[in-house]
């Protein structure tokens, strides 16, 4: 008998700077009863879902930046959220920016969890590549400060049993990396959730920049692919205080092939049904990881940040 999940990607459109936690999750909360009443069992949101995507701006006001972070999860505007994924037996996977204490120092990143069937938190993920810089840099329109405003994620990559598969997750930019899939299907991963916010003019050359969907789903293919793993990607999409976020969010098969994507840069469910015993089928053949792997040839990757001249 074949194992199968229902798994939806639960697109946002824009969050403006001044839209209240409250509104949304009222909006967060559509999508979720939009996704049960489609036969989801597992919703994957965006990254920094419950904001503007802010890293965009430079601020110095630390009053001012922390009002963009949780300090608790599930917190008073969150709850509902949680009690209303419980009532529908739903899982998800949130993302925002945490403000964390540790051994009592503060520490600032990009997180993402993973809430199973019964509104219960089995995982965190703290996102790993941080794009961007850390100081705002001259003559760009387009600020990305996410080294400035976050500190790389200090969980590593792990996989987490539930609702009847192994799950992993990633952040955006992670996405573009193949280590991060490799990572977690080494693990035995089975999913890979994942939120993003990407605008389409993030290097500010139009050759570069207008490839950005191309790069989206060649990135999100090929790491489904080449890791035999089911990948849900979920955007933040649209016209968002001056920055056009691409959407196409989309469910990938461990085949590779694309099985649902968004068709707006608006609030949009998508859902698919998952064969998780797709992911076996590829892990005994072509990428039967154990017999064809060469570690020792991939030493430099794990040795080196950039590149070595041999
Ligand atoms: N939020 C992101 O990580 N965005 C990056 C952009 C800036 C390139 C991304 O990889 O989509």
């Amino acid at each position: 008998m074949s194992r199968t999940i229902v798994a939806a990607a639960a697109q946002l459109g824009p969050i403006a700077r001044l839209d209240t936690r409250k509104a949304v999750v009222e909006r967060l909360i559509a999508l979720l009863g939009e996704a049960a009443s489609r036969g989801a069992e597992l919703v994957v949101f965006p990254e920094l879902t419950l904001t503007t995507f802010f890293p965009r701006w430079h601020m110095t006001d630390p009053d001012e930046i922390d009002a963009f972070y949780e300090t608790e999860m599930p917190g008073p505007d969150t709850r509902p959220l949680f009690e209303t994924a419980r009532r529908l037996k739903i899982g998800f996977y949130l993302g925002y920016a945490e403000l964390a204490v540790e051994n009592g120092v503060k520490h600032r990143y990009n997180t993402a969890i993973l809430v199973d069937r019964n509104g219960e938190i089995v995982g965190t993920y703290r996102k790993i590549h941080l794009p961007g810089w850390d100081r705002p840099q001259p003559g760009r329109t387009a600020q990305h400060l996410e080294k400035y405003y976050f500190e790389p994620g200090n969980l590593g990559f792990k996989v987490f049993e539930t609702m009847g598969t192994r799950i992993g997750m990633a952040i955006c930019n992670d996405r573009r990396w193949p280590e991060t899939y490799r990572v977690m299907a080494l693990k035995g991963s089975e999913m890979i959730l994942v939120g993003y916010n990407t605008p389409d003019d993030h290097t500010g050359h139009f050759d570069f920049d207008s490839l950005t969907q191309f790069h989206n789903q060649l990135s999100l293919q090929a790491g489904a692919y080449q890791n035999s793993n089911w990948v849900i990607a979920t955007a933040k999409a649209g016209h968002e205080e001056g920055s056009n976020l691409i959407g196409q969010s989309m469910i990938v098969a461990p085949s590779g092939q694309i099985v649902a994507m968004a068709t707006s840069t608006a609030d949009e469910v998508i859902v698919a049904k998952c064969d998780l015993d797709m992911a076996a089928l590829y892990r005994k053949t072509i990428f039967d990881f154990a017999r064809h792997r060469e570690p020792e040839a991939y030493r430099l990757i794990v040795e080196t940040r950039g590149p070595v001249s041999d």
